[in-house]
C-alpha cells in the first residue's frame, strides 16, 4: 500500500501548491479525471487476486475521498482569496471627491447669486421668480412709474412687437415685477405663505443701454418685506447684516444716503467704506465710500396697485446690481468680460462648482 501513500502525498502536495482555480483543476483532473492516477487504479483492481481486491478497493476509495476533499478545501480557499483581493481593488471612498478632478467653472454671476441667497435665506427669505418677458403694468405701472417717467421711453426699455401698441409687452427692466406678483398672490391667498411677505428675486433684467459699464442684459437681486408693522429700522438692520455677510468683513462702515425711487418713500442709497490707494480696493477702511445698493420703504401706491391695503401694511423692498457687486467682492475689473465667454477668464475668475457658499463654512473657499 506504500505506493498510495506516496500517490497521496504528492496529490496533496500539488494541490496545496496550486495558486490559481486554474491550477487546481488540472490537478484535479491528473488525480480524478478519466484517465487520472487514483481513476486509473481503481481500473486495475479487476485484474488483482480477488483476496486483496477488497481491502486494495477500499484503501483507493478512502484516497480518492480525502484528495477530492483536499482539493474541495483548497478551491474554496483559492475562491474567498480572489474575492478578497477583488473587494480590495474594486473598492470605493464615497467621501473622496468626484475623479477625474471637474474642469468647469462656475460664473461668478451664479457664485454672487449663490452667496445672496445663502444670506437672505438664513434670515428667512425665500426665493421668487417671475417671466422676462412682462407687461406694462407689473413692469412699470404698479411700481408708481408714471407714463411719462423717462424709464419708460423706447432708448431705456426694450418693446417687443405687437399689433396693439398699448398692450406692448417688456423685456423687464427690474426683477420688481416678480415682488408685484407676490404681493398680488398675498391677497388672493395662493402665494407660499401669510406675513410676513419675505421674498428675494434674483434674475436677468434688461435694459437698452451698451457702452462700457452697461450690458443691455445683466442681473439683478431685489428683497422684499411685507408687514403690519414694517418699518425702516427693519430695512437698516436687515441691510447692514447683509453688508456684512457678504464683503466677510464684519465691522464695514454702513451709510444710508437719502435718494428717489417711484416706488419707494423714503428711498435710499446704501454706501459701504473702503479706500483706494495705488489703484488698489480695499473694503472696509478708509475714508471712500462705495454705493452698492438702493432700497426704501414700499410707496403706499404700489401697495394700493397689488391690492393691500395701504393704512394697515408696510414694507421695505432693496435691489442690487449682480456685476456690480460680484466686480467689487472679486477684483474683476471690466463688466464686459462677464459675457465674452472666455474660458481663460472663467478658469481664472471662476468658482469650484461643489465648493458651495454657506454662512457656516464661509461664504468663500
Ligand atoms: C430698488 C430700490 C428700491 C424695489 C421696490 C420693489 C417693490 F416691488 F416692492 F415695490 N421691489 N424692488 C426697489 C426699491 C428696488 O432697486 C435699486
Amino acid at each position: 500500500m506504500s505506493d498510495l501513500e506516496a500517490l497521496r502525498g504528492r496529490i496533496v502536495e500539488a494541490t496545496a501548491a496550486a495558486t490559481s482555480p486554474d491550477m487546481l483543476e488540472i490537478v484535479r483532473v491528473e488525480a480524478l479525471g478519466k484517465k487520472g492516477t487514483v481513476t486509473g487504479l481503481l481500473k486495475e483492481l479487476g485484474r488483482i487476486p480477488a483476496e486483496e481486491r477488497r481491502e486494495r478497493g477500499q484503501a483507493i476509495n478512502a484516497l480518492k475521498e480525502e484528495v477530492s476533499a483536499a482539493i474541495d478545501a483548497r478551491k474554496a480557499e483559492l475562491e474567498a482569496a480572489a474575492l478578497d483581493a477583488r473587494l480590495a481593488a474594486e473598492s470605493v471612498d464615497v467621501t473622496l471627491p468626484a475623479r477625474p478632478q471637474p474642469d468647469g467653472r462656475l460664473h461668478p454671476i451664479s457664485q454672487t447669486m449663490d452667496e445672496i441667497v445663502a444670506i437672505f435665506g438664513e434670515m428667512g427669505f425665500a426665493i421668487a421668480e417671475g417671466p422676462d418677458i412682462e407687461d406694462d403694468f407689473h413692469n412699470f405701472t404698479a411700481l408708481n412709474i408714471p407714463p411719462e417717467h423717462p424709464a419708460r421711453q423706447m432708448h431705456d426699455t426694450f418693446y417687443l412687437r405687437a399689433k396693439d401698441v398699448g398692450n406692448r409687452m417688456v423685456l423687464r427692466t427690474h426683477t420688481s415685477p416678480v415682488q408685484i406678483r407676490a404681493m398680488q398672490a398675498l391677497i388672493k391667498g395662493d402665494g407660499p405663505d401669510g406675513l410676513p411677505l419675505r421674498i428675494i428675486a434674483p434674475g436677468r433684467t434688461y435694459r437698452c443701454d451698451s457702452d462700457m459699464t452697461h450690458t443691455p442684459m445683466f442681473h439683478q437681486v431685489e428683497g422684499l418685506i411685507v408687514d403690519r408693522t414694517t418699518h425702516m429700522g427693519h430695512l437698516k438692520g436687515c441691510l447692514i447684516d447683509f453688508c456684512r455677510a457678504y464683503f466677510e468683513v464684519p465691522d464695514v462702515p454702513v451709510r444710508f444716503r437719502p435718494s428717489h425711487f417711484p416706488f419707494t418713500e423714503p428711498s435710499a442709497e446704501v454706501d459701504i467704506g473702503c479706500s483706494r490707494e495705488g489703484g488698489e480696493l480695499r473694503i472696509g477702511d478708509g475714508d471712500d465710500w462705495l454705493e452698492i445698493l438702493g432700497c426704501g420703504m414700499v410707496h403706499p401706491n404700489v401697495l394700493a396697485a397689488c391690492g393691500i391695503d395701504r393704512d394697515i401694511y408696510q414694507g421695505f423692498a432693496f435691489g442690487m446690481g449682480i456685476e456690480r457687486i460680484a466686480m467689487l467682492k472679486y477684483g474683476i475689473p471690466d463688466l464686459r468680460t462677464f459675457f465674452d465667454a472666455d474660458l481663460r477668464w472663467l478658469k481664472h475668475y471662476g468658482f469650484v462648482p461643489l465648493e458651495v457658499p454657506t454662512l457656516i463654512r464661509g461664504l468663500t473657499p
